[in-house]
């Protein structure tokens, strides 16, 4: 048993929320981390309106527990996805890539709780003003589109400035990750990278074993020049994309269209971006979800109880 303001507004059992991953965020494992009591997300990053209105009608199938969706900013469709978000009445929006400022009195009076994702101080205390429910403090660990500042730091920072309980996300995979960032003060976390690495996860086998083979060092971040800096897995497509930044950025931009669709269906090496967060070296194993909670809610409590060894000195 955990009680934590996250999951009593979320209505869930652990306060363990998923990663909004456009093509990996299905229906399926979303409700699979909905099912074994967190908050699964189904990612709406590449869906038209009537795609994502069917993927929220099949995770509804799948579980009766609260659902939520990410949606992403740079989505052409961001107006029709959160309309559609609001007809399907999902339980929570997790906004990515920019300022959903907009879109909060509508959501907020219809009862979703709306949760940004935020890489700044700035940006979680104005999602605060504008009434967030939450905020996601997302560290450059994470794999995808990703900020400047570490987890360690922005958390730390984040948690302190605002008085909205706080999600931490960017390198957790496990319990003890966990501990750190309640230690930071936050209320819950987000992961993503840990449940590509499910049994439950419909991404191309070939992703699942290179985050399995991944190290701590194997991921990279590709785009930087170019204004979206993403965190990948290393691999010759990731390198050739960092080169040409430099020498041909629309050469390099051309390529990046469509890339992630090839990652996650294709488990195409060649011309794919593997987005996953540094936290792939910390995984070694597929687990069902229900494994993963299970495993970290308990190693997340077996530190808390090492660390109260300081207590007594
Ligand atoms: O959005 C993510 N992760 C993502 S989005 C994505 S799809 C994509 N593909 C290619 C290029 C770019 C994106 C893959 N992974 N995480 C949430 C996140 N939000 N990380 C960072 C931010 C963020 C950054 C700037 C949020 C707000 C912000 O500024 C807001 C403002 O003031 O405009």
């Amino acid at each position: 048993m955990i009680r934590t303001r996250v999951n009593e507004m979320l209505n869930i059992e652990y306060p363990i929320v998923m990663g909004g991953m456009a093509w990996a965020g299905t229906p399926k494992l979303a409700a699979a981390v909905s099912e074994a009591g967190g908050l699964g997300i189904i990612g709406s990053g590449a869906m038209t309106p009537d795609i994502l209105r069917e993927a929220i009608r099949e995770a509804k199938s799948l579980t009766s527990k609260p659902i939520g969706v990410n949606v992403l900013l740079l989505s052409p469709y961001v107006d029709d996805l959160v309309k559609v978000c609001v007809e399907e009445k999902v339980d929570a929006i997790t906004f990515g890539a920019g300022n959903p400022s907009k879109y909060v009195p509508e959501l907020k009076e219809k009862g979703i709780k709306v949760i940004p994702v935020v890489a700044s101080d700035s940006l979680a205390k104005l999602m605060e003003r504008i009434g967030a429910d939450a905020v996601i403090a997302e560290g450059m660990e994470s794999g995808g589109h990703i900020g400047e500042v570490t987890t360690m730091v922005l958390v730390n920072k984040v948690a302190r400035s605002v008085k909205i309980p706080v999600i931490a996300a960017g390198g957790i995979a496990d319990g003890r990750g966990m501990a750190a960032a309640f230690a930071l003060g936050a209320e819950g976390i987000q992961m993503g990278t840990r449940f590509i690495a499910t049994v439950e996860s419909e991404v191309h086998p070939t992703f699942k074993e290179k985050v399995l083979r991944a190290s701590i060092r194997d991921t990279v971040v590709t785009g930087a020049k170019l204004g979206h800096p993403v965190r990948v897995l290393k691999t010759p497509f990731a390198r050739k994309i960092r080169e040409l930044e430099v020498s041909d950025p629309m050469e390099a931009e051309e390529k990046l269209v469509g890339s992630l669709r090839r990652a996650v269906q294709d488990g195409d090496i060649g011309s794919g971006s593997f987005m996953a967060g540094q936290s792939a070296g910390l995984i070694s194993d597929i687990k069902t979800v229900k494994e993963v909670m299970k495993d970290i809610m308990k190693e997340f409590f077996e530190t808390l109880k090492e660390l109260s060894k300081y207590l007594e000195g």
